[in-house]
């Protein structure tokens, strides 16, 4: 590609669990970017405006039922329809600061152990999409997640699931996630995120950095496909 280890935005994803504060951090990291001058924008996944959004919305928040298997493909599909945008806003400079992404996607169905619906399986829809350059993961234990007045109301926001959901992002952490401990004040919190996405807003501004691909050896969070199955 063209367009390729021009400099360009950084592609920065915020993964964790249920009320780990990403969304809080997602923002405040934004706002201090752009107060810095660089180009950047917050986006979350799923993206509920989208007509897969919606499907997903309503599946979310109880008003449809749709088959385990068939709403994993749109939570896939939900980011392969941004594939575009979000690699154009990157190779024109801006920065995207991004709420969940794959991760939540593989380990949410994961989760549920369902046969079939293994890791592997939860993988490969998003094979191919490009690959953050940096994921922050917000650590927080289920019993803090509770301590800081309990779960919503959506599907899956139950402590029994959470660590589930725990346990898989456990199994599919790879050594380049950087781990942030959730359970400390939002502004201690804040305060590593912003020195650690500075180096990475630099590096890509450098321009030595290609956009990676999901789940590709080398890609930030790519898995080797010899632990998947375990
Ligand atoms: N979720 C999120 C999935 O199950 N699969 C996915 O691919 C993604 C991106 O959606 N409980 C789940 C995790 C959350 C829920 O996310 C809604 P949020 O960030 O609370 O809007
Ligand atoms: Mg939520």
């Amino acid at each position: 590609m063209a367009s390729q280890n021009q400099p360009r935005g950084a592609f920065i994803v915020l993964e964790g669990a249920d009320r780990a504060g990403k969304s809080t951090q997602c923002q405040m990291l934004v706002e201090h970017l752009t107060a810095k001058g660089v180009a950047a924008e917050l986006w979350r996944f799923p993206d509920r405006t989208t007509a897969v959004g919606k499907m997903i919305n309503s599946y979310l928040t109880s008003q449809s039922e749709i088959d385990d298997a068939a709403v994993h493909l749109l939570f896939s599909a939900n980011r392969w329809e941004k594939r575009e945008e979000l690699l154009r806003k990157l190779h024109a400079g801006t920065t995207l600061v991004v709420d969940r992404y794959a991760y939540s996607g593989v380990a949410f169905t994961a989760a549920k152990g369902l046969p079939g619906l293994d890791r592997a399986w939860c993988m490969a829809p998003d094979a191919g999409l490009p690959a953050p350059d940096a994921v922050f993961f917000l650590s927080l234990t289920v019993e803090a997640a509770e301590a800081r007045g309990g779960y919503g109301e959506e599907r899956y926001e139950k402590a029994e699931f959470q660590r589930k959901v725990l346990d898989q992002f456990a199994a599919m952490r790879s050594s380049s996630w950087r781990m942030i401990d959730a359970s400390q004040p939002i502004d201690a919190m804040q305060r590593q995120l912003r020195e650690q996405a500075a180096v990475v807003v630099a590096r890509c501004q450098r321009g030595t950095e290609a956009v990676g691909k999901l789940w590709e050896s080398g890609a930030v969070g790519g898995a080797p496909l010899t632990q998947l199955n375990q």
